[in-house]
């Protein structure tokens, strides 16, 4: 990259500090233009002749930012400077640590682009550390998982594919198919003649133990999806049987309005959990019933618009009350999705129309259940506002979303773009397994093992095309 860029890596807004990085070949010097060490502390004291360009790499330098024409001062700063090879972008960075506000970091970064510095696109500087090397996609990409986890354990599985987990998985898969491309290419020298059985076994026998591999991670990406981006859960039951009580318990703040008027939530309300690892957004709705009011029923309308998105459902009903049209209404509504059942207000006496139906016509129905739940509903008796049942509760959700999942420590494949590159790279093997199996020529299963290893260089960026880069680094904020 032979130009410089800059940009204010800090949020904007006010802070302690506030950081204008620049990155690239003019980095130093254009700081050097700008910059003046602390005055000497006695006045006769000769002016010092420091430069930037000769001091050593990775020092922090006390002193002014002065505009190099007319000499107005922007700020008071501690600056950075970092030689190449051994920064983030692998080239020469200068960082100027400004008091953390709009003006003094704004103007400083106008100075920058004066002194002939670029302003940095989205995710520039983390573009540049792949470019040159430093990191490989999936490394780049997590960094703007660290940035954004949600929970501890998204983020110790951000730090470890940042440190590599991903890429080294990746790097021995990757190696497993060039030596089985050896073989088959060895096969390719003597054309005429068809692969014998005994290598027709080692060949299938090799595959099968890549396609192992593969399966394995995509079955964990599943997960790490689910850590990185959460899930969402949606609150549903006719009024005033106690969701927003319960979002309010679950969230251990009294975060939404509950009263004991029916229809007392209007809108949908949301906010994030953390349920033992995974960020859950907890959505409370309006509860759904029959209304002429206007503003209740664009409330309603929004509660069947969340129940649509919904991850998993939390279907409440209240246990001291009969069971009405409403709640059965709703239960249609729920019960082709991933839901539990929660038997709100168990501080109360259970009415007793409502146990008949849950040993009779619910229970019917929920063994019958559609196989995409494929999930025994378990009744969960609570009570949101004694704060009973929920440790159980926390368990039933966990149970529903993450299985009997892996360790959150162990995930590595976190996005849909790795998902898609691991299917993509074992469909090609079982395309290769058909191939050998049918009895086809080395080229067509050497064609496959290609496509599958191409797959795989997309994780890591090797084989990314130039739009997937964009769009990944897009994501970014500029100054990232
Ligand atoms: N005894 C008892 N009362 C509860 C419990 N949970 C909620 N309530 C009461 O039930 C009433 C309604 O609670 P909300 O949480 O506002 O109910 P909601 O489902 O959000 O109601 P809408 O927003 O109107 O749909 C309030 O008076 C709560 O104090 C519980 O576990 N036990
Ligand atoms: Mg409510």
């Amino acid at each position: 990259m032979d130009d410089t860029i800059t940009a204010i890596s800090t949020p904007l807004g006010e802070g302690g500090i506030g950081i204008v990085r620049m990155s690239g070949p003019e980095a130093i010097s254009i700081a050097d233009q700008i910059f003046r060490p602390k005055a000497p502390s006695s006045p006769n004291q000769a002016p010092s002749r420091f430069t930037l360009s000769s001091v050593s790499s990775h020092t922090v330098h006390y002193g002014r930012i002065l505009d190099p024409v007319g000499g107005e001062e922007m700020d008071e700063v501690l600056l950075v400077v970092m030689r190449k090879p051994k920064t983030y972008t692998t080239e020469d960075i200068a960082e100027i640590h400004c008091h953390g506000g709009l003006l003094p970091l704004s103007r400083v970064l106008d100075l920058t682009l004066r002194c002939g510095a670029r302003l940095a696109e989205r995710g520039e500087f983390t573009k540049r550390a792949f470019l040159n090397g430093r990191l490989d996609l999936s490394q780049a990409e997590s960094v703007l998982d660290i940035i954004r986890s949600k929970t501890k354990e998204g983020l110790d599985s951000a730090l470890s594919i940042h440190h590599g987990a991903l890429s080294e998985e990746i790097r021995s898969l990757k190696e497993k198919l060039v030596s089985l491309l050896v073989l088959i290419e060895a096969e390719l020298e003597f054309p005429e003649d068809e692969i014998e059985e005994l290598q027709e076994t080692e060949l299938l026998d090799r595959i099968l133990e890549l396609r192992k591999g593969l399966e394995k991670m995509i079955e964990e990406g599943k997960a790490g999806k689910i850590l990185r981006e959460g899930i969402t859960a949606v609150i549903v039951g006719k009024t005033n049987v106690g969701k927003s009580s319960l979002l309010n318990a679950l969230l251990l703040e009294d975060r939404a309005i509950v009263t004991s008027i029916p229809g007392t939530t209007r809108d949908t309300l949301e906010e994030w959990m953390n349920l033992k690892g995974i960020p859950v957004k907890l959505i409370d709705t309006a509860g759904i019933r029959e209304t002429q009011d206007i503003v209740e029923r664009e409330g309603v309308k929004r509660t069947k618009k969340a129940i649509e998105m919904a991850d998993i459902l939390l279907y409440l009903l209240d246990s001291s009350d009969r069971l009405t049209p409403d709640d059965l209404k709703i239960f249609d509504e729920v019960r082709g999705k991933k839901f539990l059942l929660l038997l709100n207000k168990c501080d109360l006496p259970k009415d007793e129309k409502l146990v008949k139906w849950l040993n009779g016509d619910f229970k019917k129905i929920t063994n019958h259940q559609s196989p995409i739940t494929n999930h025994k509903s378990r009744i969960y008796e609570i009570s949101a506002t004694q704060r009973m049942g929920l440790e159980e509760l926390r368990k039933g959700m966990l149970e529903l979303v993450w299985g009997n999942g892996v360790s959150p420590k162990e995930v590595v494949v976190n996005r849909s773009r790795h998902l898609d590159a691991l299917r993509r790279s074992c469909l090609a093997l079982e395309k290769a397994d058909e191939v050998v199996r049918g009895g086809k020529t080395p080229e067509l299963i050497a064609f496959e093992v290609r496509e599958s290893l191409d797959a795989l260089g997309e994780i890591t960026g090797e084989t990314a095309p130039d739009e997937i880069l964009n769009r990944i680094f897009e994501e970014f904020c500029v100054g990232k």
